[in-house]
């Protein structure tokens, strides 16, 4: 079976860029190798529970996601090639362009789902690369489409990581014996018209009743069984091997709808991606690719899915 060294080094294509990108990848696999020993051992080295502190979205920090935020940014900032990070536990751009002019960008969440740590839940590290020119924080809201990769490293019952560099989506998976991410699945294309219909059901009274109702609909007609991990890196893996639904609507009170889900390390690198294996993904009711973040921390709501299932859906808005 093919290493991702192996697989990287096959997929060069030759290009400057590719190489780059490549080495990108190859640090991202080694932070998501330290998270997943971290995570795997949390309940025994009391890095359960609140690191005691809030983010910039004021939810409160675990002592994991401190740690995974802390091993992403060592890594990613020793890479000559990125210039710029942000994070979902970091308030500002980390510029660590050391001067160039030009690079990459990487936005990742370190820990997505962090409450499911302490019930051993899945939970995952997602990250979204953009290129810059130097002007690191404009280009950090680049729509969707300008991502040149994104993917994740998934926590679960084993660790896998999955990302696309915009030629197909495969899945890498952690042979905890040799410590080797291997090549599992390649290629991955949505299944249509079938899995799971994944949304938190307590929003509907707090959203757009248009869009509830839409919600209801598919549901009624698709007949298909409720799945809620409570972490999309979670949801949207289920989502990209068995087809189906993922949604977190806009919800509030006297039509102030205002997302949960964030653009830039959630929404945009796991909804390009589950486009670039032939699903749709659609970012506060609009398609996702010519989508431009209006903040580094900006929310928005979130649906996608396999192909079939997004035409169904849209046919009820
Ligand atoms: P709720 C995790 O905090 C997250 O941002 C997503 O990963 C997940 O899908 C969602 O929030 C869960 O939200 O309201 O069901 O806890």
């Amino acid at each position: 079976m093919k290493t991702l060294p192996h697989y990287l080094l096959a997929h060069l294509e030759g290009n400057e860029r590719q190489i780059e990108l490549n080495l990108i990848i190859a640090d991202i696999a080694d932070a998501g190798k330290k998270i997943a020993h971290e995570v795997q051992r949390s309940g025994l080295l009391d890095l359960h529970g609140a690191a005691g502190g809030q983010n910039v979205h004021d939810d409160e920090v675990q002592k994991l996601d401190e740690h995974s935020n802390s091993i992403m940014k060592d890594i990613l900032s020793a890479n000559e090639h990125i210039i710029g990070l942000a994070s979902e536990e970091e308030e500002d751009v980390v510029d660590v362009s050391n001067g160039k002019d030009h690079g990459y960008l990487v936005a990742f969440d370190p820990l997505d789902g962090s409450s499911n740590i302490d019930i051993n839940m899945p939970v995952g590290t997602i990250f979204s690369v953009l290129p810059s020119a130097g002007d690191i924080k404009e280009d950090f809201l680049q729509p969707a489409g300008k991502q040149v990769a994104a993917g994740y490293v998934l926590y679960g019952s084993s660790t896998v990581m999955v990302f696309s560099l915009g030629n197909g989506v495969h899945e890498f998976t952690l042979d905890p014996d040799n410590g080797e991410f291997v090549l599992t699945t390649e290629n991955i294309k949505m299944l249509e018209n079938t899995g799971y219909i994944a949304y938190n059901p307590y929003v509907l009274p707090n959203m757009d009743p248009k869009k509830a109702e839409a919600y209801r609909q598919l549901c009624d007609q698709t007949a298909r069984s409720m799945r809620w991990i409570g972490a999309m890196v979670a949801d949207v893996h289920r989502t990209l091997f068995k087809g189906g639904f993922f949604a977190y609507p806009s919800v509030g009170k006297g039509g102030n709808y205002k997302g949960k889900l964030r653009m830039q390390y959630e929404a945009k690198p796991l909804g390009w991606l589950v486009e670039q294996a032939g699903g749709k993904a659609i970012l506060d009711d609009k398609p996702i690719n010519d989508l431009t973040s209006s903040d580094l921390h900006q929310k928005v709501s979130v649906e996608l899915g396999d192909a079939g299932t997004m035409r169904l859906f849209e046919s009820f808005l």
